[in-house]
């Protein structure tokens, strides 16, 4: 698992995917035009490709409006959906799709297999890896590159995400000490990743909270270690409101440039450290057995 964190440039989708303008699915004619709403359905380590979608559109203004779905139900219209599932059988993201092709709306796949890609939808496969966790660049840059295609949206292509040693140790540090992730609306879908990457990796559990709410409520009641997330790229209003934090209560600040490269790079060092958490703890980081016993008790 930590070679596929140490290698994970080579899994970048650097070109374009190929993709129909229009399809046929169970005789209903489905054309993949840009709509106003962009839906992405997924689930834990695919779902994250959603999360991270929205911060991106919401910083750099991509006109659609991102909204993320995670859970079997899809009650949603007009727009176009991503549905994005590592195995392919993931229940949830397999109805929501359903639902959604029911609905009229046009659905493409990004999988490495399974049912999803047996659907008769367009398809884009990607290479497996580890673990799903693991599997973020190759599914994160197949879902840009079809919304470059779609949308023509403009993103930077990294070609390498450099490894710094105490960008790790620094983690290491923070998150083995169970933070609060605090982080703003713009970088929510990042922070919520590194929480993910903390619970399945190093089988620890830190909170999120996102500001300006958090502003609201959970200030007045904040008492652990705080690791707070900030970018040069977002709102200053966003900016103001992660400073005010630290300097009422202080923390650990990562600044994340939230370009597609700052983002992986920074998410390759969180799960570099979270593989280093779990193994000095005597934990094995890439068996998850709660979700698969979960997995295996569903009807
Ligand atoms: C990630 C985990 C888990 C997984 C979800 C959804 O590494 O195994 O979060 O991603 O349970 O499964 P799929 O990614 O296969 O849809």
């Amino acid at each position: 698992m930590l070679d596929d964190y140490l290698n994970w440039e080579r899994y970048l989708i650097t070109s374009e995917v190929d993709l129909p303008e229009e399809y046929q699915y169970q005789g209903r004619l489905y054309r993949l035009a840009p709509a106003d709403r962009l839906y992405i359905a997924g689930m834990g380590g695919s779902g994250v490709v959603g999360d991270l979608i929205r911060d991106l559109s919401f910083v750099w203004g991509w006109p659609f409006e991102a909204v993320v779905v995670k859970d079997y139900f899809f009650r949603g219209g007009d727009g176009l959906m991503l549905a994005v599932s590592y195995s392919g059988n993931t229940v949830e993201t397999i109805t929501a799709a359903a639902a959604a092709l029911r609905r009229g709306m046009p659905v493409i796949a990004i999988t490495t297999g399974g049912k999803l890609a047996e659907m008769g939808i367009p398809t884009i496969k990607v290479p497996k890896a580890s673990a799903p966790r693991a599997a973020l660049p190759q599914m994160l840059t197949a879902a840009l590159w079809t919304l470059r295609k779609i949308y023509g949206v403009n993103f930077d292509t990294p070609s390498s995400l450099p490894y710094d040693e105490r960008l790790a140790d620094r983690l290491v540090k923070t998150l083995g000490a169970r933070p609060t992730i605090v982080a703003p609306v713009s970088m929510q879908g990042l922070a919520y990743r590194v929480k993910n990457e903390a619970n399945e990796n190093a089988k620890l559990d830190p909170s999120v909270e996102v500001l300006p709410e958090a502003h609201h409520n959970w200030i007045e009641g904040a008492s652990g270690p705080i690791m707070a997330m900030t970018s040069p790229d977002i709102p200053a209003e966003h900016r103001t409101r992660v400073r005010l934090t630290v300097d009422l209560l202080s923390g650990e600040v990562f600044e994340v440039p939230m370009t597609v490269g700052g983002i992986l790079t920074f998410l390759k060092h969180v799960g570099i450290a979270t593989v280093k958490i779990a193994l000095a703890r005597g934990i094995d980081p890439l068996k998850t057995p709660r979700i698969d016993e979960l997995k295996r008790r569903l009807p």
